[in-house]
Order: C-alpha cells, then sequence, then structure tokens
C-alpha cells in the first residue's frame, strides 16, 4: 500500500513561532513511517517559504526544522502545493498547518489551501477565522443559545470618538472588575484585568496595540474547564480537563512562561456535569461549524454552579504534553491515534467538496 506524504508547514509570522517549531518536531516523532512520509515546509518569522526533502523517518534535532542549509524559495514551496492544479498529479496527499495566520488574522492559510485545491488538516476557512476573533466567536456561541458570560467590546475608531460612553457602557453593564482582550490574538497578549476607570483605560489602550477591536468581558469566579472536540459532521468530546491557575488569573506568564497553572485529567467533577460539558463542547463546535479539531474552554461559576462557554480553539497547544492531545489519550487515543483520524477527517471533507458544483451547468 502506497504511503501518504504529509506536508508539514510551521514556524510562522506569529508570536507562537517557537512553539510552533516544538510542535511540529513532536508530531513530526510521532508518526508513523509505515503509513505516511512527510515533506517539511518551514515558514520564517519575515514569512518567507522554504521546503525540505522527503522525510522517511524524524529529524534527529529540533534546530533542523529550521531546514537552514536550503534556500528560502517560497516559489518553489509553494509549486509544490499548487501543483495538482493543472490536473498533474500531486505530490502532497495532505496539509497540515502548524501555525497561526499573519498577525493572529486566521483562516488565512486555510485559504491558501483551498485555493490550491489540497486536502489539509483542521478547521476550514470559516471556523478557523470565527474561532480567532472573540466577538464572532461569541455571536455564533449566542445564536446557538449557549450560556456565556457578559461582555461589551467597540472599535479603536469608537474609542478615539467617544470613550466616555463607551467606559460608562462597561460600567453600566459589566461592572469592575473586567478583563480587556485584543479580538483577534490567539495567546494571551495585550489581555488585562481592570478594577477601576484609570486602570480600564490603560488596559484598553494596551489591548488597542495589539488588534483595533477590543473585547471586555465580565469577571467571573469559575472553575475552568476544558473539552476536546474530534471529528467532521458527528464531532466526539473528550472526557474534560480542570486548568488550576495559582497566579491572579490566567495569564499569558502563568500559562505559557512560569507553568505556573497545573492540568487536571479528567477534571474532578461529577459524571452528570462531565456529560454536560462534552455536549456543549460539541455544540460550540457546531456553532462554529467545526471541522477536525476544536478545544472548547468553559467556566464553572462558582455562585450558581453554571456552565458558560468561554472560548473555543481551532489551533489548540498540540504537543504531546498539551491539553487538547492529553484529554484523548485520557478518553483512549494515543498521540498517534489522533494524527491518524485527523488525517482521515482531512480526506473525508476533501472528498465530499470535491463532489459538489460550482456552477448551474455540469
Ligand atoms: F491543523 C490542526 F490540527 F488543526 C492544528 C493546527 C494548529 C492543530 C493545532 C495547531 N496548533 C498550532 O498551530 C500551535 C498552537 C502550535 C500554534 Cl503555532
Amino acid at each position: 500500500q502506497a504511503k501518504l506524504t504529509v506536508g508539514l508547514a510551521y514556524g510562522g509570522k506569529s508570536g507562537e513561532h517557537e512553539v510552533s517549531l516544538q510542535t511540529a518536531f513532536a508530531v513530526m516523532n510521532a508518526f508513523d513511517y509505515d503509513k505516511y512520509e512527510i515533506i517539511p515546509f518551514y515558514i520564517s518569522k519575515q514569512g518567507l517559504w522554504k521546503i525540505g526533502g522527503k522525510l522517511e523517518a524524524p529529524m534527529p534535532k529540533l534546530e533542523q526544522l529550521k531546514l537552514e542549509e536550503i534556500p528560502v524559495d517560497t516559489g518553489k514551496a509553494l509549486n509544490a502545493v499548487f501543483s495538482g492544479l493543472e490536473g498533474g498529479e500531486r505530490e502532497i496527499d495532505v496539509m497540515f498547518p502548524l501555525l497561526h495566520g499573519t498577525n493572529g488574522e486566521d483562516g488565512t492559510i486555510q485559504g491558501l489551501f483551498e485555493m490550491a485545491n489540497i486536502p489539509y488538516i483542521g478547521a476550514g476557512v470559516l471556523a478557523s477565522a470565527a474561532g480567532m476573533d472573540k466577538v464572532v466567536m461569541k455571536k455564533l456561541f449566542s445564536d446557538a443559545g449557549l450560556d456565556q458570560c457578559k461582555y461589551c467590546y467597540f472599535s479603536a475608531d469608537a474609542w478615539k470618538r467617544k470613550s466616555h460612553d463607551l467606559i460608562v457602557d462597561v460600567e453600566d453593564q459589566l461592572g469592575y472588575p473586567v478583563f480587556i482582550k485584543p479580538a483577534n490574538l490567539g495567546s494571551s497578549v495585550g489581555i488585562s484585568k481592570a478594577s477601576d476607570k484609570e486602570s480600564f483605560i490603560k488596559a484598553v489602550e494596551t489591548a488597542f496595540r495589539y488588534d483595533t477591536k477590543v473585547i471586555v468581558e465580565e469577571f467571573v469566579d469559575a472553575r475552568e474547564l476544558e473539552v476536546s472536540v474530534l471529528g467532521n459532521d458527528e464531532p466526539e468530546a473528550s472526557v474534560p480537563g480542570e486548568i488550576v491557575s495559582s497566579g491572579e488569573y490566567y495569564d499569558y506568564a502563568a500559562k505559557y512562561l512560569d507553568g505556573k497553572s497545573q492540568m487536571l485529567i479528567p477534571a474532578p467533577v461529577d459524571p452528570e456535569t462531565a456529560d454536560h460539558l462534552r455536549e456543549l463542547a460539541v455544540a460550540a463546535f457546531r456553532a462554529i461549524e467545526g471541522s477536525g479539531i476544536t478545544r472548547a474552554d468553559f467556566f464553572l461559576r462558582k455562585s450558581d454552579g453554571r456552565l458558560l462557554i468561554n472560548e473555543v480553539n481551532t489551533m489548540p497547544g498540540f504537543t504531546p504534553f498539551s491539553m487538547y492531545p492529553l484529554l484523548w489519550r485520557e478518553t483512549g487515543v494515543s498521540y498517534r491515534t489522533l494524527l491518524d483520524r485527523m488525517i482521515e477527517l482531512a480526506l473525508e471533507r476533501y472528498q465530499i467538496k470535491q463532489s459538489l458544483h460550482y456552477d448551474k451547468e455540469q
């Protein structure tokens, strides 16, 4: 049986360049090389592409993933991605994008693969973009009838014109403390907590350094629970996990740098809550029209025990030590099996789309 060729794309212009490299290294090491061969695509911090030779085994060292001896040749790399378009044989069977789009605006690399008519792993254009915009995501959750915390949002332009009115709105609708976040960043960069008007104004200005749209969320005193979802039309949910952070809040430093947060897998919740979480996670996946994978993050509010959807992440942390794969492992799906399943799902979605008609003729 012929091997499947997987194009592994990593690096990229985002702040998660190094995380992406580490993740690609872990993925490269986990593949079953009896079934797959890998073609590495390294995208530099400047956005230039390098394509490496076909791999029949993982690279021994992480540093090698930067393909240093290979010249930048974005044209050649994109040629390999687009090579099937003119009816010829395509060397790559499926692309695996382990990176965020430019400046956190996602759906862009997925759009590139759509244009190239090549199958790819993970969420499609719409779900990737919706999953990156916290405001759009909340509107979709609301439309799906999912409970969530109260929030406000505004543009940099509106803030410039009428900050006073917006501050009054936030104080009336949410009260302090609140969280202030750039609407469009994947990681926790630019996020602050404010407890009064003065710190709120500072926090908004900080957030506007990273995006032209800012979201303000009410503070909820809650436990943080997460569920992994896998599938296309019939998505399945893992057991829930819990994030326990020792810091002030689940901030960037606590989350990524100090290791100050801890994962509890499975989450110590009663079976009814666990089942409810799994149902809500699938509903959240459907709300953004997900495909492939999504991690759904919830609050369990301490005051009334209600479950609120916080956000979904279509590009979650994905090393073998990250929440998404660990939750599947606890549910009985190994890291390697997860990769197999994600590839199957990518090919399945591609096949279904291939059979669609795009005009009246045919
Ligand atoms: F393609 C998938 F499966 F959808 C996918 C894409 C991206 C899974 C996980 C990720 N994660 C990342 O790219 C990252 C968290 C390493 C950011 Cl750079």
